[in-house]
């Protein structure tokens, strides 16, 4: 069911060559650019009648609006599962605990006497959250992305799902009743690339609905076209990660009870056929007793042949056998995991010490799902190896840091000098000038 990769021997190779031996699905975002080009500039020259006519192709119904009127987002939440609206409202409860931490606060800096430089954190106007349909319909992941750009107090929030057949070309009810949880009511029955376009161009007003305004960044997992159509747009838009298929990463050593670990690898490869589970331990014993686990409890779970088993006899998982945990330590250092699971006897020591990871999970006692959905934590987290220079979605994501620069004019006198020489140094004396204009044309003595 799941391949092993055995690493134990000769020394661990260091880097890039440690990462090639490492198990990875491959998500060609490159490949679908071509295929998002054309929807992406149908969107610009046409607006809303090429959402819609996307929506039709591609989801297999068409609305007669994009946006989803505000009754029906009410409606939604009234006719939710109470136990569903409850955890609902504690997952956010949580998330927003979290988040409203991260904000950053203005600083001063006094670089010299009369001369400061203040950091200061401004909201994007504007976003645009993408929610997946399909598959994978989930209100948790409305409450990461909604969550964070709240508490970084953006204002305009608008949030895009496909129309679905089922329920009348409206996104998901259960999105719906997310959104009505948060307080957002803007949102737009569009899905895939469409979505991402409209998101950056907007779309005109018509006589019967309101349009989209351009959003300033998109946030929001996706498929392959989604992820293919914010590279596209990057740059007209600000973008989060590109998501890929979900990844789950186990350190684990003969402490790790193997029941809790081949859940914990199940419970993500069941998202996805590409979905990747790796564990990666230094105990042969847990190896085996988690591969029996496997066979056991995937038999006794729901997506099976779809999702779990494609997942873990893909080549993208594995179980990583390894000499010892500091080799384990640099294994998942360099494989860069979404979630990271550290299921040894000295968890929080160990975790401390990975420097690659989208999320890092410590002890018995956190599973990645309890991040998934109710932990506080975010779920929106770099996955294919990009957490080794990119996090997941926080408050941060949804500020702007400006410099505000305020100088004196003796303070400008002081420095001017250098401003001088470095500006001739790069042959550019138009920017010395600019400073010597303000002392009668000269640079004042220091
Ligand atoms: N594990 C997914 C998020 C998710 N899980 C949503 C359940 N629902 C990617 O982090
Ligand atoms: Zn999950």
């Amino acid at each position: 069911m799941i391949s092993r990769i055995d690493l134990r021997g000769d020394a661990l190779p260091e880097g890039g060559a440690l990462r090639d031996l490492l198990p990875r699905a491959e998500f060609d975002v490159e490949a679908a650019l071509e295929k998002v080009r054309p929807i992406c500039e149908d969107v610009r020259h046409h607006g809303a009648v090429a959402v819609i006519d996307y929506g039709e192709k591609f989801d297999g119904v068409r609305v007669a609006d994009l946006r989803v009127p505000a009754e029906t987002i009410t409606r939604a939440l009234d006719e939710l599962d109470p136990a569903v609206r409850a955890a609902l409202e504690e997952s956010i409860r949580r998330a927003r605990i979290v988040h409203r931490e991260q904000r950053r606060t203005t600083h001063t800096t006094q670089v010299v006497p009369g001369g400061t430089v203040t950091e200061k954190w401004v909201p994007v106007e504007r976003v645009g959250l993408y929610v997946p349909g399909g598959r994978s319909v989930y209100p948790s992941s409305v409450v990461m992305n909604v969550v964070p750009a709240q508490e970084a107090g953006v204002e305009g929030v608008a949030i895009a799902s496909p129309p679905q057949k089922e329920f009348g070309g409206l996104p998901h009810p259960t999105i719906l009743a997310a959104c009505a949880l948060l307080g957002v009511d803007e949102v737009y029955a569009a899905g895939g690339a469409q979505a991402i376009a409209m998101f950056a161009y907007g779309t005109e007003d018509t006589e019967d609905a309101p349009g989209c305004a351009p959003v300033n960044l998109v946030t929001g997992p996706g498929n392959i076209y989604v992820a293919a159509a914010k590279r596209l747009l990057k740059g007209r838009i600000g973008i989060d990660a590109e998501a890929g298929p979900t990844e789950i990463a186990i350190l684990a050593d003969s402490t790790a009870d193997p029941v809790h670990v081949a859940a914990d690898l199940i419970s993500q490869a069941e998202h996805d056929p590409m979905a990747a589970a790796v564990l990666v331990t230094d105990s042969e014993e847990l190896a085996r007793a988690t591969e029996a686990e496997l066979k056991t409890q995937v038999a006794a779970t729901k997506h099976i042949e779809d999702r779990i088993v494609p997942a873990l006899a893909g080549k993208q998982s594995a179980i990583v056998l390894v000499s010892d945990l500091e080799d384990g330590l640099k294994v998942v250092d360099a494989y860069g995991a979404e979630h990271l699971e550290i299921q040894t006897a000295d968890a929080a020591a160990r975790a401390d010490r990975v420097r690659n990871a989208g999320a890092i999970f410590v002890g018995p006692w956190a599973p990645v799902s309890l991040g998934d959905y109710c932990a506080g934590s975010n779920h929106v987290l770099p996955t294919g190896g990009c957490a080794c220079h990119s996090s997941g979605l926080s408050v941060q994501s949804f500020l702007r840091g400006i410099h505000i620069v305020d100088y004196t004019r003796d303070a400008l006198a002081e420095v001017t000098h250098h401003v001088v020489t470095l500006a001739e140094a790069e042959d550019l004396p138009a920017h010395g000038a600019a400073l010597k204009a303000r002392f009668g044309w000269k640079v004042p003595q220091a």
